[in-house]
């Protein structure tokens, strides 16, 4: 059956700035009176997914449930918006496998490690670097840079550029009203 729903995946290292973006684009889009849904680490790494840690098995079945839940919400009609690292390429590529063609939109926060790092946000770089973090992303854990998403938003293009290339692909052909 026909609806407006897809989801809008970003991938990228902590620090990178998907939820910063994300969090921009749902208000953008909210504004324009469409219907979101944000998943993040704040509303599933501490509920539906508290149970797990950052082992590889971990991650993957982090990802396995966030891309059940996002399959849900947009089978709803809403424009789900996910912000995780989601550093493994098969893991990604199951989660899209849930989607009809031209639902699921990947989106690679390509913000250079040595950028992350010097943000920093949390001080979880300098405690990975000070081996007080083990398994971390960008440090000793890695990550799988997307080969093919549908957008790829690079640290020398400013926010307001990144929010622009956001909407166009949230709003521009809806491809699944067959
Ligand atoms: C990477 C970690 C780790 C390790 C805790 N590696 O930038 P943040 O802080 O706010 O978001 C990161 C979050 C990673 O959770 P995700 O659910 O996005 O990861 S995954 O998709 O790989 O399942 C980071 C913090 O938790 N964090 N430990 N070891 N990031």
């Amino acid at each position: 059956k026909p609806h407006a729903g897809r989801c809008i995946w970003f991938t990228g290292l902590s620090g990178s700035g998907k939820s910063t973006l994300a969090n921009v684009l749902e208000a953008e889009l909210n504004r324009r009176g469409c219907h979101t849904m944000l998943l993040d680490g704040d509303n599933i790494r501490h509920g539906l997914c508290r149970d797990l840690g950052m082992s590889r098995a971990d991650r993957s079945e982090n990802i396995r449930r966030i891309g059940e839940v996002a399959h849900l919400f947009v089978e709803s009609g809403l424009i789900v918006l996910t912000a995780f690292i989601s550093p493994f390429a098969r893991d990604r590529q199951q989660a899209r496998s849930l989607f009809r063609p031209g639902e699921f939109q990947e989106v690679f926060v390509d913000t250079p490690l040595g950028l992350c790092e010097q943000r920093d946000p949390k001080g979880l770089y300098r405690r990975a670097r000070a081996g007080e973090i083990h398994d971390f992303t960008g440090i000793d854990s890695p990550y799988e840079p997307p080969m093919q998403p549908e957008l790829s938003l690079h640290a020398t293009d400013s926010p307001q550029r990144h929010i622009e290339q956001l909407l166009a692909l949230c709003l521009s052909g809806a491809s699944d009203s067959a």
